[in-house]
């Protein structure tokens, strides 16, 4: 780090000490900006670092709702608006009992980064609760979201921050929010995406993330002169990243031997593909979220309580759970075993230790603000359908999608060359995203 980037870094640490996800997240980007920053003076000039850290505005409200038992119960909700340089803000919603202000700054400070690579006009946000989804009804989902949006509709707009899912937040709870929405609003706009088909939703919205996984995925191992064809995978995560993911690598031919839930891992020697991976959806939808029924349901898998599935030998790790699963210990395993590619579908899953020893190891090791954007690509692109009020193929927008990631992978491969870090993924992914969004700032004066 330079001295301008360190003194950011350390005047972060000293205001927000209590934000550990959101400073985990800042040090890797500012950390990897030192290039750039020491070559073109205008960004210290600009205070552009002292102001891209600070989110626009950051909106808190109190969110009240009842349950089956006719109990009232409060929840956190937030959002945060952090940029809106490129393009209105656009950013998943997250629900989840660890949520805090921390876990939002963190992933809407990767947002603004990830949407700007996208290509697409798209500024930074992400939103969300403390609230605990699991276990409840459909009715108190229901009644959450409508209360969720009740505050929260007064913020958005179509053309000023367009939410979407995350964690906790999928097709079910979009289309809550959205008929709040309209409600209040008295609008049918494309205010959210992930909607459902029947109201302006995007083909291949729910499998794009993991597509694109696999996608950036197969780029990578191209400049090595490999493909996915043949190679073994080990997947985390229970959500739909990780079933789009499988699906993908199976039509490229990879064999997914490893796939975890929350209870631990399971080794399927003989492939996650067909209607195993359809199995991967029934075990969420089922809410008892155990993977161990993979193991109980097929012959010849291990289940492995409470492990990550990256003690398994495997050639490609597909990281798609949450923040920090993949710690020092769990890299070094993977690469002792021969792993040569890891490629992150949920956001910072892999701690700054890990990415340090992937970068140091010249491992083909994706950040996931790059790997993982097709998810909000796609989103894009639900967004321009919306405002056409028409809708593509699904050829029409895997199509695009899968260019979007080819356009994504070549932006990162280029700016790491650039400034003189060939094959860092995280430094590239992390300039070539800057760029876009403090030039724009620049141009658009002290906003
Ligand atoms: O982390 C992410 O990029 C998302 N949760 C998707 C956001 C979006 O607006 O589709």
């Amino acid at each position: 780090m330079n001295s301008y980037v360190s003194s950011v870094m350390n005047d972060l640490k000293t205001r927000y000490p209590w934000e550990k996800e959101f400073l985990q997240a800042a040090e890797e980007v500012l950390d990897s900006l030192t290039p750039i920053i020491d070559r073109e003076p205008k960004y210290k000039a600009n205070k552009i670092l002292e102001r891209i850290v600070e989110p626009e505005r950051v909106l808190m409200f109190r969110v009240p709702w009842v349950d089956d038992k006719g109990e009232f119960q409060v929840n956190r909700g937030f959002r945060v608006q952090y940029n809106s340089a490129i393009g209105p803000y656009k950013g998943g919603i997250r629900f989840h009992p660890n949520v805090t202000l921390s876990t939002l700054k963190f992933l809407g400070f990767e947002q603004i980064f990830k949407n700007s690579l996208t290509g697409l006009p798209m500024g930074g946000g992400k939103g969300g609760a403390d609230f605990n989804p699991n276990g409840k009804s459909a009715n108190e989902v229901m009644r959450f979201c409508q209360s969720f949006m009740t505050e929260l509709f007064r913020h958005i707009g179509p053309d000023t921050d367009v939410p979407a899912g995350d964690i906790g937040v999928g097709g079910r709870e979009v289309a809550y929010m959205f008929g709040q929405y309209k409600r209040l609003a008295n609008e049918f706009t494309g205010v959210l995406t992930g909607k459902g088909l029947n109201f302006g939703g995007s083909l291949i919205r729910p499998e794009a993330t993991g597509f694109g996984v696999v996608y950036f995925a197969e780029e990578m191992l191209k400049t090595r002169g490999e493909s996915l064809k043949g190679k073994k995978v080990a997947v985390s995560g229970f959500g739909n990243v990780a079933w789009g993911a499988a699906s993908k690598a199976n039509d490229l031919g990879a064999k997914v031997v490893a796939i975890s839930g929350p209870d631990g891992s399971v080794y399927d020697k003989d492939g996650v593909s067909g209607e195993k991976i359809d199995f991967m959806l029934e075990m969420r939808a089922s809410g008892r979220d155990k993977v161990q029924d993979y193991a109980d349901k097929f012959k010849g898998v291990e289940f492995h309580a409470g492990k990550r599935p990256w003690i398994f030998p495997v050639d490609v790790a597909l990281p798609c759970a949450i923040q920090n699963e993949l710690n020092l210990e769990d890299a070094q395993t993977l690469l002792n075993n021969g792993c040569q590619c890891v490629v992150e579908g949920a956001n910072m899953p892999s701690t700054l230790d890990a990415v340090k020893l992937f970068v140091e190891k010249k491992t083909l090791y994706a950040p996931g603000k790059a790997s993982n954007a097709g998810g909000v690509a796609t989103s894009g692109l639900e967004m321009s359908q919306n405002s056409m009020r028409l809708g593509w193929s699904r050829e029409e927008v895997d199509t695009r999608l899968h260019q979007i990631m080819v356009n994504i992978h070549s932006s990162c491969v280029k700016a790491a060359k650039e400034y003189g870090h060939e094959g860092n993924y995280v430094l590239g992914a992390n300039i070539a995203g800057f760029k876009k969004v403090a030039d724009a700032m620049i141009d658009q004066g002290l906003v």
